[in-house]
This record gives structure tokens, C-alpha cells and sequence, in this order.
């Protein structure tokens, strides 16, 4: 039989194999509102090549989907992103986008299932659409940093502007970032890992032990 007949499965792409080395791996998930460059982000930081599950927005969403000020946006995310990303030899992060749209937030309960920290991606132009998505995050107990995704005409907050609107405590990290640039990205999730360090160790020190 000809060995590269149409119905030979390819095997995985040398790049997608995990490394031997690597010892741990963690779930985290980017979460954000309608449009705020989530996909965009597991897409520039994946070293695989991600998992995406956009569909066309058509006249049928008009009505039920609120695209107001991304009213350019053709595609959004119906189910999840998926991505991969090697921190150091030893540690990977499986990365899961979620959909921004209010009707798929069903999905969102799944994809925080063990999850050890989440990325709210913020779009200053729209920041009541962050308000459910911490909300959320502060009721199942999943520690989060924000990153604001700077679009070019967004304004620019101060920091404790940002903070009081967004009603976050001093410890939370705010970063800026471009989620389409992977070195940005990436130096997202290591002040999301940096954070989550600081709060095992403070949680290590309680004498309870809690
Ligand atoms: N200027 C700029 N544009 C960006 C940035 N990040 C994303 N975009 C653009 O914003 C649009 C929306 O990005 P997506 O990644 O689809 O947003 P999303 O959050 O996944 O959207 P939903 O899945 O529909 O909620 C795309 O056209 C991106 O090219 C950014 O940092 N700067
Ligand atoms: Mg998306």
C-alpha cells in the first residue's frame, strides 16, 4: 500500500510534543468580555498550534449579541481557545481562551475546573464588560491578575483610577499588554505565575497552614 496514501494520519509535529523535561503542567484561563483580544492572545503566546472555535457573526446574532464598540469584529469564539505555552524546561501552561459572548458564558464553570489562575483581559474603551467576568472569578475562587490590552484608541487610566472602577484590591497586579505581540503576552502569564507564587508562599506562612 502506498505509505503516503490520503488516509495516513500525520503524527504529531516535532514542535507539539512536550519535552521530556517538563515535570508539571498548569491550567490557566484568559478570560475577558465580548472581543477584548482573548483568542488573539492564546494565539501570539502557543507554541502549538492553538485550538480555536470562532464562528462568522452573522444578521442571526444581531439583537442577542452585543457588539457594541467592536462593530468591525466577523468572527467570535463559541466554545473555547487552546493553547500551549513552556514557561521554563520543567513547567507547561495549558492555556484556555474563553467565549466572550454573554450566551456562551455557561461554558465558562467547565473551563475554570482546576484552573490555577486566570487572565482577565481588560479593554479600557469597555470596562463594564469586566465587571460580571471578576465577579465571576472572585465566586468560584480562581486568583486572577488584569492585563489591559491596549487598543489604540483606548483612554489611559491612571492605575488607581483603574483600580477604584474596577473595585480590585491593592494586591491584584495590573499590567498592560498587547495581546497580539508574543513577547507581551508572555510576560502577562509570568506576572500571573510571579503572583501566584506570592500567594501560595503567603498561604504557606499562615500558621494554619490555610
Ligand atoms: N490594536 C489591538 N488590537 C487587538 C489587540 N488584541 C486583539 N486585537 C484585535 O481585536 C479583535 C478582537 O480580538 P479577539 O482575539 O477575537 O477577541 P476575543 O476576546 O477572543 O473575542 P470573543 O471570542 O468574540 O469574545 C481582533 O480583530 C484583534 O485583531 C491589541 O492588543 N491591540
Ligand atoms: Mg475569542
Amino acid at each position: 500500500m502506498d505509505s503516503r496514501s490520503s488516509d495516513t494520519i500525520a503524527g504529531p509535529r516535532r514542535e507539539d510534543v512536550l519535552p521530556d523535561t517538563a515535570t508539571a503542567a498548569v491550567k490557566i484561563v484568559i478570560v475577558g468580555g465580548f472581543g477584548v483580544g482573548k483568542t488573539t492572545m492564546v494565539r501570539s503566546v502557543s507554541e502549538i498550534r492553538p485550538l480555536t472555535t470562532e464562528e462568522t457573526m452573522t444578521q442571526a446574532g444581531v439583537g442577542v449579541d452585543d457588539n457594541s464598540g467592536v462593530e468591525s469584529k466577523t468572527a467570535t469564539t463559541v466554545a473555547m481557545d487552546f493553547g500551549r505555552i513552556s514557561i521554563s524546561e520543567q513547567l507547561v501552561l495549558y492555556l484556555f481562551g474563553t467565549p466572550g459572548q454573554e450566551r456562551f458564558w455557561f461554558l465558562w464553570n467547565g473551563l475554570f475546573e482546576g484552573a490555577l489562575g486566570a487572565v482577565v483581559l481588560v479593554d479600557t474603551r469597555r470596562l463594564e464588560v469586566s465587571f460580571d467576568v471578576i465577579g465571576r472569578l472572585e465566586e468560584r475562587g480562581v486568583p486572577f491578575i488584569v492585563a489591559i490590552n491596549t487598543f489604540p484608541d483606548a483612554p489611559r487610566h491612571r492605575l488607581e483610577a483603574l483600580r477604584a472602577a474596577l473595585d480590585l484590591p491593592d494586591e491584584i497586579p495590573i499590567v498592560d499588554c498587547d495581546a497580539r505581540q508574543r513577547a507581551s503576552s508572555r510576560d502577562t502569564l509570568m506576572a500571573l505565575m510571579r503572583y501566584l507564587h506570592s500567594l501560595a508562599m503567603r498561604r504557606a506562612q499562615q500558621p494554619s497552614g490555610r
